[in-house]
């Protein structure tokens, strides 16, 4: 028997718990009403940076449907804009950042600043655990039940936003960069890499109980840029919080990775793998190791369309991880037209397990 009570931790710890423990990818946010009125009242960079608010809204979820996790209401773009590069938020359109694009653009970038830009993040961290384990946990879950998650983009999904500028499809201004100038490039992604290690150490420090790296474009890449920017400084930043936080689950999340996947899992030393919408959850999991602790991966269509097209879905993929450490989730993020009843039904079918 194991003293942890946590059942996201303890899966995250490699055991098989059934039913599995839930959360989802942007539970906190965007779909729910509650959080919506909160948005009048702050731009989105304030909200991220105002521990009254983030802490709120990284609760929200977890009061409404009990989720056993809690992730930090934040955005991967925050690391970039507490080096000093220029970030906006535009209502339907998304972020807009000032381009890298240049040696000369990437020497103005400050990584001593982001200490003290980031240091309200890390105070939420702080206010939520506390919150989830102390008596005042109450209304929210039971003391203790709840696990709380920190994170941060990936070098090369934060390079994309970075040198683009703005989202985009296929970011060819960056997988260009790193063919016609892989000197500037390699620097941007050893920063990054350097400066996520060192972001995710403080979030630890400061309460989060496991990481999440938000790879979501790295299926852009073919295999030896994949291998060169996603897997190497995935595994150079597992590796180097591991030595520092012996305990420290970590989750990789290499969206589209397809084919590469088996060899991200192998490679990168992240103790869990989160699948994405189109990953074959019963596939993946005879090709990796029987200890790799697997996330994932229910469409968020699925949840949008609700009834029993979803509940049909929610069985089967817990049904696959069924025998093995497999924390339920979705394959990418909750779509803000998600009815919030339906998110209710998810975690009510997943837990039924008369069934
Ligand atoms: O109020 C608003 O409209 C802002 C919308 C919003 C929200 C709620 C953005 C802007 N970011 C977030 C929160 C966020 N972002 C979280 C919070 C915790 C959670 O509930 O999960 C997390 C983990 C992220 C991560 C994130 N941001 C990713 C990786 C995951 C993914 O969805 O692929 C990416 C790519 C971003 C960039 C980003 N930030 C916001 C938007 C709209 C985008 C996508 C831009 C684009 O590519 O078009």
């Amino acid at each position: 028997m194991t003293k942890e009570t946590k059942r996201l931790l303890r899966v995250l710890n490699g055991e098989s718990v059934w039913p599995p423990p839930v959360w989802l990818m942007r539970q906190a946010g965007r779909f729910l009403p509650e959080f919506r009125a909160l948005r009048e009242k702050a731009d989105f960079l304030t909200r991220c940076m105002t521990p009254d608010i983030a802490t709120e809204i990284t609760l929200q979820p977890i009061r409404r449907f009990g989720m056993d996790g809690a992730i930090l209401f934040s955005d991967i773009l925050v690391l970039p804009w507490a080096m000093g590069q220029s970030l906006e938020f535009i209502e339907g359109r998304g972020p807009v950042l000032g381009p890298i694009r240049s040696a000369a653009d990437l020497a103005r970038l400050d990584p001593a600043r982001i200490p003290e830009r980031t240091a309200p993040v890390l105070e939420t961290l702080g206010r939520l655990r506390a919150q989830l384990d102390g008596p005042d946990a109450i209304g929210v879950a039971a003391p203790g039940s709840v696990t709380q998650i920190g994170f941060a983009g990936s070098p090369f999904t934060v390079s994309c936003y970075m040198v683009e500028g703005h989202g985009s499809r296929e970011f060819a201004s960056v997988r260009r960069m790193s063919y016609e100038e892989p000197a500037l490039y390699d620097r941007l992604i050893a920063l990054l890499t350097e400066t996520t290690t060192e972001f995710l150490s403080a979030q630890i420090k400061a309460g989060a109980e496991a990481v999440m790296l938000f790879d979501s474009w790295a299926g852009l890449l073919p295999p030896s840029e994949f291998r060169r920017h996603v897997i190497a400084p995935t595994r150079q930043i597992t590796k180097e919080l591991k030595n520092r936080h012996p305990d420290i689950r970590v989750i990789g999340f290499p969206r589209l990775a397809g084919v590469m996947a088996p060899e991200y899992a192998r490679e990168t030393g992240v103790d869990v793998m989160a699948l994405d919408t189109g990953a074959d959850f019963a596939k993946i999991a005879a090709e990796v190791p029987n200890d790799l602790v697997l996330q994932g991966n229910l469409d968020p269509l699925a949840v949008l369309a609700g009834g029993d097209a979803m509940r049909r879905e929610v069985l089967a993929i817990r049904e696959a991880g069924r025998g093995r450490p497999h924390v339920f989730n979705l394959g990418h993020g909750v779509l803000p037209e998600t009815p919030p009843e339906h998110v209710g039904d998810l975690i009510r079918t997943l837990r039924e397990t008369g069934l």
